[in-house]
């Protein structure tokens, strides 16, 4: 869902971002942008880094999409900065958003001087985004006129619908909707405005069906590029081929991890937690937390080829403690990193550290 700071291979990263750069080559000039023959600048091309790991990040391309054409590039935590990198010598790029990312204490000092080059070629910059941040990296993107649209009480694409809606159509408030539901953000004052608009049934399975989509498709760029573009023209989740069929699966594929975890997971005093072996940690953590009857849950997944664990962490609503901060701490501490909201976070632990994680989490929870 949020900052799941792990995940999805380098390889995958590497041809989203491939396959991204060579379209937006070929089309040479962006939609909607005014490139007269007297416009002294070269530079033609919008881009939007979003995030690609759930409904939030994907639904917020595709608003920028409708507002202002251009094209995506959907990363991961990881990808983050190696896509910054990538746009960041691209003599053509005049425009540039970045949503659904968030920052941490280790990449947003690279983050700003990434965003001063951006300024000094004059690239517009806006950074879209609602997880915590340093107020002082705020103050410093500022500074540099990079424009902040930054709230952690409404999810991105809320903001984004929020700030552009005179250049969006009226389907987009069902798309911010069915972001702000998969962000746990529906009960915030814009988001709850918008779901009132519709069926609350109805928003809640194209939501749901959204997510599964996106969850499943993590390692298929070329297809989370086509729902950008679905939900850019106005396309319900319902009216955008075999989505149904596929939450199915995943569906199924859920069903078949409450029963693993029910054979698998073990408690601590104040917290449950599993290894997971054959799927992702974030689909297992909710079950691996709801099933132990305990307040925090942890999921963790050996990354084989980089010698980590992938930890998600989830806190139920009588969990009174910020889980983010905790494990930000925590992790770097043992030598890794993570971060994230109050009650869904995660983490990269180097392998022999993951026991001492959990027996150090359990300790902090008292
Ligand atoms: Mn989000």
């Amino acid at each position: 869902m949020i900052f799941e700071s792990v995940l999805v291979s380098s390889k995958t990263k590497k041809t989203a971002a491939k396959k991204v750069i060579k379209k937006t080559a070929a089309k040479k000039v962006t939609k909607k942008t005014a490139a007269g023959p007297t416009a002294a600048s070269k530079r033609t091309k919008l881009i939007c880094i979003s995030h690609k790991e759930d409904c939030d990040g994907i639904s917020s391309a595709a608003l920028i999409r409708q507002a202002f054409g251009g094209d995506a590039i959907l990363v991961d935590y990881p990808g983050q900065m190696e896509a910054l990198n990538q746009v960041v010598s691209d003599e053509k790029l005049k425009s540039l958003f970045i949503c659904d990312l968030g920052l941490s204490k280790k990449t947003q000092d690279e983050f700003v001087d990434i965003m001063t080059r951006l300024r000094k070629n004059k690239v517009s910059v806006t950074y879209i985004d609602h997880h915590d941040i340093d107020p002082a990296v705020v103050k410093a993107l500022e500074k540099i006129k990079v424009k902040v649209i930054h709230d952690i009480n409404e999810c991105t694409t809320v903001q984004v619908y929020n700030a552009y809606k005179s250049k969006l159509n009226d389907h987009a408030s069902f798309v911010a909707t069915c972001a702000a539901i998969t962000d746990y953000m529906e009960d915030r004052p814009i988001g709850s405005k918008l779901l009132q608009i519709y069926d609350r049934q109805f928003a809640l399975i194209s939501a749901t069906v959204m997510t599964y989509n996106i969850v499943g498709h993590q390692r298929e760029p070329d297809y989370l590029q086509y729902l950008v573009e679905e939900l850019a023209e106005s396309k319900f989740p319902h009216d955008i081929p075999n989505t149904f069929e596929f939450a199915q699966i995943q569906v199924e594929k859920l069903s078949q991890m409450i029963a693993k975890v029910k054979v698998g997971m073990k408690t601590m005093k104040n917290l449950g937690y599993m290894e997971i072996l054959d799927a992702g940690a974030s689909g297992a953590v909710n079950f691996v937390m709801g099933l132990s009857g305990k307040d925090v849950g942890v999921a963790y997944k050996e990354r084989v080829d980089h010698g980590i664990y992938a930890v998600s962490v989830r806190g139920s609503k009588n969990c009174k403690v910020h889980l983010g901060k905790i494990v930000n701490l925590l992790a770097t501490s043992l030598g890794g990193s993570g971060g994230g909201h109050d009650k869904a976070c995660g983490a990269v632990v180097p392998k022999p550290k993951i026991k001492q994680f959990i027996t150090e989490l359990n300790k902090k929870l008292a």
